[in-house]
């Protein structure tokens, strides 16, 4: 796609508005941005772009559409913001970033892996393989990293292993990926997409485009997932920890497998996966998944799988105090996500949770809890309504608190020798922080001080 001297409009300057401007700016298009925040708001981001020549609206989406060709919206904005059904009346295309690189690099071996949760675990694993088989790769997307900027410096063969959110995809068109991976579908984001099958249709665009040259890789223990198989144009494969498959890659006497329909190959014991639980099992197949069908090495899986210690804000272990282990599931965003945080952890829980009010309810998590969960302490926009799910089962050992510092204070009061305390919020960031890292980084600082005092 050409786009030297094209009227570009980047709508929201995040972390994928600069790698678009960078992009473009190299790419020789006019480009001019709009924000909704103020220029004071934004000097973090407006400094790592002062030598791009750029239009800037800010403080408003409210830009005129005359002479602009394309719009790059961050994902997100939502679509039904002004601009973008004035965009829409106007005939102006509006895409997101990964639509962008793909027509820019259609050629490229995108590897694109979506799902409600697992998304990050299982890409960043899944580079790590590519990156130990000595091959030029790129992890790129939801995993706060835009994409754009890789894609315009990387070379034919580099690989993209990319993090695809229902935000990012839903604005794409032809985005083709070599291979699409969905890990698993659970109700989120519901006030973003306004109902589930939005949602689902959204996480369905990753293979929409996709026919026999390219590959789809979908969880066989998901019911929804696997009421999608008619609807799958491109090479199927499936993973499974509960089944047996006929072809695909599953466990079997505790070891990952890879089924190729005539032999069966061992990959890796199970017991020698460094990360841990059911959720991990799910992320490590459906890495290898797509490892056996770019024809990497296993012994290079293998390695991998042995020693990669999971990510940042994922069932993070952060320190322990007076035989007290402090863990940080920030990324725990949604009530599935904190639900295989919850079963993960063994012994007694202290948990401390509440966030963004996202539109979904928590009865599947207040059921988690078990008899595992022996105090939550709740913070953030959703507490009361935690507080009320929780009483209608009978939980009431409920603590509520305003801010990060009190809820560890108030968790370590609570807890004894043995026990653990759990940051996982099942819920986003967004109503205290500015991203689920801000708020793991704060959990973990508060835990910093609280041993040293
Ligand atoms: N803005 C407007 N008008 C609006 C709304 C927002 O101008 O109506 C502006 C904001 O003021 C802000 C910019 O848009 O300056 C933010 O854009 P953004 O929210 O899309 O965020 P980015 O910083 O560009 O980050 C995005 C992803 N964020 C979201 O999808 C919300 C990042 O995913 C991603 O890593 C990054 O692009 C690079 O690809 C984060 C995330 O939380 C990790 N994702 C969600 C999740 O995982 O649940 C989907």
């Amino acid at each position: 796609m050409n786009l030297e001297n094209k009227n570009v409009l980047i709508l929201g300057l995040g972390i994928s508005g600069i790698s678009t401007v960078k992009a473009l700016d190299k790419l020789k298009a006019n480009i001019s941005i709009s924000d909704i925040k103020k220029e004071r708001d934004l000097k973090e981001y407006l400094s790592q772009i002062e030598d791009i020549d750029v239009e800037l609206f800010l403080g408003t989406n409210n830009v005129p559409l005359e002479n602009v060709d394309l719009i790059i919206k961050s994902p997100g904005i939502p679509l039904t913001l002004d601009i973008i059904k004035k965009a829409d009346e106007k005939g102006v295309e509006v895409i997101t970033d990964l639509e962008l690189a793909y027509r820019i690099r259609p050629s490229s071996n995108f590897i694109a892996i979506t799902g409600t949760n697992g998304k990050t675990t299982t890409t960043t694993l899944t580079g790590e393989f590519f990156k130990k088989a000595g091959f030029s790769t790129y992890v790129a997307g939801n995993i706060g990293v835009g994409i754009l900027w890789d894609v315009v410096n990387s070379k034919e063969d580099s690989i993209f292993v990319i993090e695809a959110s229902s935000f990012q995809l839903e604005s794409t068109t032809k985005f083709t990926p070599k291979i699409s991976l969905i890990l698993n579908i659970t109700p989120d984001h519901l006030n973003w997409h306004n109902t589930l099958d939005n949602y689902i249709e959204a996480k369905k665009k990753i293979f929409k485009n996709q026919g026999s040259n390219e590959y789809t890789i979908l969880n066989y223990d998901d019911p929804l997932l696997r009421s999608m198989k008619e609807e799958i144009k491109s090479n199927l494969i499936w993973f499974s920890v509960d089944n047996k498959l006929s072809k695909g890659v599953y466990i079997e006497e505790g070891h990952i497998v890879i089924n190729d329909g005539n032999s069966i190959k061992k990959v890796i014991s199970i017991n020698h996966i460094k990360i841990l639980g059911k959720h991990n099992l799910e992320n490590a197949l459906a890495s290898v998944s797509i490892g056996w069908i770019m024809g990497l090495d296993i012994s290079i899986m293998q390695d991998v799988l042995r020693t990669f210690p999971g990510v940042e804000h994922r069932i993070e272990y952060v320190d322990t105090i007076d035989g007290i282990q402090f863990f940080n599931d920030s990324k725990g965003t949604n009530v599935d996500a904190s639900v295989k945080a919850i079963e993960a952890i063994k012994s007694p829980i202290v948990l401390i949770a509440g966030g963004m009010d996202k539109g979904t309810e928590f009865d599947d998590f207040i059921l988690s809890f078990k008899g595992k969960v022996k105090a939550v302490i709740l913070l953030g926009e959703t507490k009361e309504k935690i507080r009320n799910t929780a009483i209608k089962y009978g939980f009431n050992n409920i603590y509520m608190v305003e801010d990060m510092k009190t809820a560890v204070k108030k968790g370590y009061q609570i807890a004894k020798s043995g026990d653990n305390i759990l940051l996982s919020p099942a819920c986003a960031s967004w109503d205290m922080y500015s991203s689920f890292e801000k708020r793991g980084n704060d959990f973990k600082q508060e835990v910093y001080s609280l041993k040293e005092e």
